[in-house]
């Protein structure tokens, strides 16, 4: 196939057969746990594996399974190993860099089935749960507790943990609660050869060696299947806010978010940034009414969680005199209720989904010293302008650039929104913005992951004896190179 140009199947990965087919039939019991393109035309039922959330890769995968246990990955895993048939671990699919879809025709394992709430400790606060739970759905089942679970994003109604584990899923609340190497305690996954890896500790501490459990926290499927997870949640915030703010200037958000920290303290619980351009798409693709009046080049979108309403609301409000008296900030306002505060989130959350309305979206996930992280989309912008490519009119495949992200953990959103994918484009873009990074030793890839959008691109961020390392690592966990092929390193 020339989807991939550059990339060629690996011959020494097996071809299915009907025979490998009815091992995993009978294995699988269900005829709903296998979807059988081999023997019959599944085209239609399979499409939906075959293709990522944006709509930007497609595999060619004819078969794919659903184990209902760690029993049935453990013996998918091994019979793979051993008939070398390539696999890729898929979750929720919302991934933003191809890593859940096949790049030919490697076995889809759909992780859906296996969505177990196992146990929560009402005191301690540790989760125990399959990796194909939904995210949405484990937060809702810690609510009814009073906590919360530590990673919110906004494709939480479909993605699964085991997918947030496997991308090291930062989102809208790191600033908060850390990352996930952090608050996951626990881990069980299958290595390539079947053997199960169990260190479900439910505890914080355990010092007894190696951590292995952290190298499956981002290894998008590379190097085993996560299965089970201990996630240590967090006590809920019974008294939320959220403040939206217009800024005139960059420079004007980052004095935002210094005095946030000092005057919001223990209380802030998220501070993120949106530039005036993706509000305007937003807007432009969903109408409805602007939460402020007119334009302003930045928004900042401020949240506090604490105990104490009344003590926070004051808070808040003496941060909002401060920096609206001292024009840190042009204009704001403040959600007065629960549906108020959905509604400000959703000028921020529904970014990805408006901007990719128009065609596509060229995405760069990156991490750079706040300093100088927004000026990566004045650079873009200015390179693609002076190329002719941006414009209003259908001759230009550029609609707009934008940023956005999470300020907060110092990771910009630097989205291309374009009418098609062009060459051009990409030529104007790429190494043009990877070297930008590398520059000011950033991180090319700051939550997504590497997947096959990034693979190429690694050595911006990390130096040779690093991915050497890393080959290391792949190597030894799965020397036969069947999971995940083609994609991370
Ligand atoms: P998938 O897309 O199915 O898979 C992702 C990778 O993990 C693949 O490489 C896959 O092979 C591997 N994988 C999945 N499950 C397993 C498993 N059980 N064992 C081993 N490997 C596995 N990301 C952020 O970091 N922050 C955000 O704020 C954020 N917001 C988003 C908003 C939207 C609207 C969308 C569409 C995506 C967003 N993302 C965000 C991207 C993010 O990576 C995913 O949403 C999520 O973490 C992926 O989970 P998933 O279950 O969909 O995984
Ligand atoms: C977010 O923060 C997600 O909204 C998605 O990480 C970012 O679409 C993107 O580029
Ligand atoms: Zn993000």
């Amino acid at each position: 196939t020339d989807s991939y140009p550059g990339l060629t199947r690996d011959s020494r990965f097996s071809k299915l057969t009907p025979g490998h087919v009815a091992y995993f039939k009978q294995l699988l019991g269900q005829d709903s746990a296998v979807i059988d393109g081999i023997n019959a035309d599944a085209a239609a039922d399979i499409e939906p594996f075959n293709e990522d959330w944006m709509h930007k890769y497609k595999g060619q995968c004819r078969l794919v399974l659903k184990p209902g246990s760690t029993e049935d990955v453990s013996k998918i895993l091994r019979y793979c190993n051993e008939n070398m048939l390539a696999v890729v671990p898929q979750g929720g699919n919302t991934g933003l860099v191809g890593g859940s879809i096949p790049v030919f025709d490697e076995i889809v394992i759909g992780m859906g089935r296996m969505n177990t709430i196992h146990s929560f400790d009402d005191v301690s606060g540790s989760l125990v749960l399959d990796a194909g739970c939904i995210l949405e759905v484990a937060d809702q089942h810690v609510a009814q507790q009073g906590y919360v679970f530590p990673l919110d994003l906004g494709a939480k109604g479909s993605c699964h943990v085991g997918g947030n584990v496997s991308t090291n899923a930062g989102g809208l609340r790191l600033l908060r609660y850390g990352s996930l190497h952090g608050s996951v305690l626990g881990v069980e996954a299958v290595l390539p050869d079947g053997t199960v890896m169990d260190d479900m500790c439910t505890l914080r501490k355990n010092n007894t060696g190696y951590d292995l459990k952290q190298l499956f926290i981002g290894a998008e499927g590379t190097l085993g299947i996560v299965t089970k997870l201990v996630v240590q949640c967090a006590q809920r915030s019974p008294a939320v806010n959220v403040a939206l703010f217009g800024v005139e200037s960059y420079q004007k958000a980052q004095t935002a978010f210094r005095e946030a920290k000092l005057q919001l303290s223990e209380i802030l619980s998220a501070f993120e940034l949106m530039d005036g351009t993706s509000q305007r798409l937003v807007h432009q693709v969903r109408g409805g009414t602007r939460p402020l009046e007119g334009d302003h080049p930045f928004y900042c979108l401020v949240e506090t969680s604490g105990s104490n309403g009344e003590h926070d609301y004051e808070k808040l409000e003496k941060f909002l005199e401060h920096v609206m008296s001292n024009e840190v900030v042009a204009d704001g306002v403040v959600a007065q209720d629960a549906t108020q505060i959905k509604t400000l989130w959703s000028w921020r959350e529904g970014i990805t989904e408006c901007i990719g309305h128009f065609g596509g979206t060229y995405k760069y996930d990156v991490s750079i010293p706040l300093p100088d992280m927004y000026l990566i989309v004045h650079d873009v912008k200015a390179r693609l302008s002076e190329a002719g490519l941006v414009g209003d009119t259908d001759d230009h495949p550029v609609v707009d650039v934008v940023g956005y992200g999470h300020m907060g953990d110092s990771n910009l959103h630097l989205n291309i929104a374009v009418r098609r994918y062009d060459k051009e484009v990409e030529t104007a873009l790429e190494p043009y913005v990877y070297e930008w990074i590398e520059k000011r030793r950033g991180s090319i890839s700051a939550e997504h992951g590497l997947g096959l959008a990034k693979k190429n691109y690694v050595g911006y961020s990390r130096n040779e004896t690093m991915i050497g390392l890393m080959r290391q690592i792949k190597t030894l966990f799965d020397p036969n190179g069947i999971m995940n092929p083609y994609k991370y390193i």
